[in-house]
């Protein structure tokens, strides 16, 4: 794994909350929490994480739920993207993660062309879906693309997720106020730094 790699998963690993964002501005921003957890290293054989995302007022009861594969290719790292078959059955164990132990890759799918490539500049990774309009969302009644953009700093986490028209690249759904902008609430860096070096043994 190379130092590129480990910085983006520290950065990654962590509860997050768009709290000042949706305080400031409630009618464009809902209160959202993100809790990205690592995986161990033998789920994917790489580096991963079991994501969930909550509105805040109900954050037990998250109702989106990831997991995210960290891979390197031609000298970049990229995110691909992957649902549960049975989401329910592990439903908040971003917060007990000894449950995730038993994740393995036959639970889980990819979804194809929803990978998203960083690029590393100064303080930040700054991401993107890989081009061609191939992370296809069915939402809202209709065929959509997905354009979305993340910047990803040490105590930050800023996406802009949106599902575009394939044909006129009008948006379908989405924000259209920008970026959510979260901060991290609760560092799990130190769970990353744990599975690299058993890695390393
Ligand atoms: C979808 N958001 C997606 C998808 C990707 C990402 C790849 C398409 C695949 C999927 O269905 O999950 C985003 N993937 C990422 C990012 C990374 C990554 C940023 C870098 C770590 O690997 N998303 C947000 C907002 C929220 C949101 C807080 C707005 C309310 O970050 C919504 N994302 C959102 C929605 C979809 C989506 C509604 C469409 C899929 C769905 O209906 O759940």
């Amino acid at each position: 794994m190379s130092t590129e790699l480990l910085t983006l998963a520290t950065w990654l690993a962590g509860e997050f909350s768009n709290r000042e964002q949706a305080f400031a501005s409630p009618a464009w921003f809902s209160h959202i929490r993100l809790c990205i957890r690592p995986l161990p290293w033998h789920v994917l054989d790489g580096v991963g994480f079991y994501s969930e995302q909550a509105d805040d007022y109900d954050w037990k009861r998250p109702y989106r739920v990831r997991v995210l594969h960290l891979v390197e290719r031609d000298g970049r790292i990229e995110s691909e993207n992957f649902v549960l078959k049975d989401p329910a059955a592990y439903l908040g164990a971003c917060r007990e993660p000894e449950r995730l132990a038993t994740l393995t890759r036959d639970q889980i799918e990819q979804l194809p062309g929803c990978t998203m490539v960083f690029d590393h500049v100064a303080d930040a990774f700054e991401g993107r879906m890989i081009p061609g309009k191939c992370c296809r969302i069915f939402r809202k009644g209709q065929d959509t693309y997905l354009a979305s953009e993340a910047t990803v700093r040490a105590n930050a986490f800023i996406s802009w997720d949106r599902g575009l028209d394939p044909q006129t690249d009008e948006q379908v759904w989405g924000s259209y106020s920008g970026a959510f902008h979260f901060t991290k609430l609760q560092d799990f860096a130190a769970e990353v730094v744990d599975i690299h070096a058993g890695q390393l043994i």
